[in-house]
């Protein structure tokens, strides 16, 4: 067993850190929280905290309409928030992110309103088999309206991508490739920049799914050669309520409303409206204004304790954890088992165990991790279970709380094997 908490060559003060965030101090059950749940959505530091608590008794206004003192704070931080998401992705510019409530929002949004604008009847799309509900379902409506047609990239018996299959699937009538940069299940982190050039060449656009990567490392938009991307707040240590949609401008430009209303045109009339300039024309009324501002708080912690410094943390633990966890008699993990192909997050089953009875005895140790099918059924059904048991590591998970889950799957398999 692991005996402190930091791991040689890791440069995280993880005990300092964990001071920062006051919902680690809870106990629950008796027992102190091991919060292995962050993929789900993460825990909040003080700074963000007390950002939005200032914004609510400082300077509390609607953003973009008054010309007094507390509405010109508020919109100056608001925008200020917008330039720190875009600098954080290596966008070219502030005007390339438009906030939304989250990336199944964001995705939404590029679905409805790029994709309603751009595919039309017998053209495709092209997804995977292990995205969230939230980069597919979008995508089966849009080609219900369009009468477009969906395509699936298949995975290996690890939970890889099979390239090779790009061949067959990427055609001259692939409009759009749609894709999680890392999955929430099996935690694979897909070749985001070679399928992107694959699908450029044969004139197809690049959506991918980012909620599970941008939090835990370095993500630049131009390294990765895509045309769209979302993430979400609430997963980086910032509030619910605000993500985040990245375009290149050209395309965002180009595209129609998604939603109308206050603050997204520019001239109305009794019979038409003409549309703002973006991103306002994709914000239609009132903003998630001290969310984003949060937002930005979020961001400058992150980058405070810096993205690679997270990521060598999160390797630490995952090299770490899946050794422990391949000791476990009856246990099934699922995904890459090398970890430098993947993510901290680590979805499993147990024979003989219901995946919400662990969750349910760990919480008995005070240990939070997620059972179910995680919003994502179609990979579940091909991995032929009905559910499984996650747990996911970020920058305040310790050793002792992976030791402390693997000691904690052997006393359950041992209940349930007596
Ligand atoms: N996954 C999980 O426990 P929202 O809910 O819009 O903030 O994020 C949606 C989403 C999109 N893509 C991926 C890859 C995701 O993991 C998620 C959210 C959470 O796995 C909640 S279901």
């Amino acid at each position: 067993m692991h005996g402190s908490i930091t791991e040689p060559g890791v440069t995280l003060d993880v005990a300092a850190l964990r001071q920062e965030f006051p919902i680690l101090q809870r106990a629950i059950r008796g027992k102190p929280l091991a919060f292995l749940d962050s993929a789900a959505s993460a825990q909040k530091p003080r700074s963000v905290l007390e950002c939005l608590d200032d914004y609510y008794r400082r300077f509390n206004a609607n953003v973009h309409r008054g010309v007094y003192t507390l509405s010109e704070e508020a919109t100056f931080a608001y925008e200020r928030a917008r330039g720190k998401a875009a600098r954080l992705i290596g966008a070219g510019s502030a005007r390339e992110v438009v906030f939304t409530r989250n990336s199944t929002e964001a995705i939404n949004l590029a679905a409805y309103s790029w994709g309603g604008a751009n595919v039309r009847p017998g053209e495709r799309i092209l997804l995977t088999v292990m995205e969230h509900h939230s980069n597919l379902v979008p995508w089966q409506m849009l080609a219900q309206r369009n009468g477009a047609h969906l395509d699936y990239l298949p995975i290996d018996g690890q939970g890889r991508l099979v390239l090779d299959d790009l061949d067959r699937l990427l055609t001259e009538r692939t409009r759009l490739v749609a894709l999680s940069h890392q999955s929430n299940v099996l935690g694979t982190i897909n070749p985001v920049r070679t399928i992107a050039d694959r699908a450029h060449a044969v004139g197809a656009r690049v959506l991918v799914d980012a909620a599970q990567s941008v939090p835990h490392m370095p993500v630049d938009v131009r390294d990765l050669g895509v045309d769209f991307l979302a993430f979400s707040g609430h997963k980086l240590c910032g509030p619910t309520g605000v993500g985040v949609l990245w375009g290149r401008y050209e395309l965002l430009d180009a595209m129609p409303p998604f939603l109308g209303g206050g603050s997204m045109i520019k001239l109305v009339e009794l019979e038409q409206s003409t549309y703002a300039d973006v991103p306002a024309r994709f914000e239609a009324g009132t903003p998630a204004i001290g969310e984003a501002i949060a937002l930005g708080a979020a961001i400058d912690f992150l980058q405070s304790v810096g993205l690679e410094a997270i990521q060598q943390h999160e390797q630490a633990l995952l090299a770490y954890a899946l050794a422990q966890l391949a000791e476990v008699t009856g246990l099934r993990l699922y995904g890459p088992t090398t970890p430098d192909e993947r993510g901290a997050v680590l979805a499993f089953t147990l024979a003989g165990v219901h995946p919400h009875d662990i969750a349910a005895l760990l919480d008995t140790e005070g240990i939070a991790v997620r059972a179910g099918h995680h919003c994502t059924q179609p990979l579940h059904r091909l991995l032929d279970v009905p559910a499984t048991t996650r747990a996911s590591f970020y920058l305040y998970n310790t050793f002792e709380e992976a030791d402390r889950l693997v000691g904690a799957l052997q006393r359950t398999r041992i209940l349930f094997s007596s």
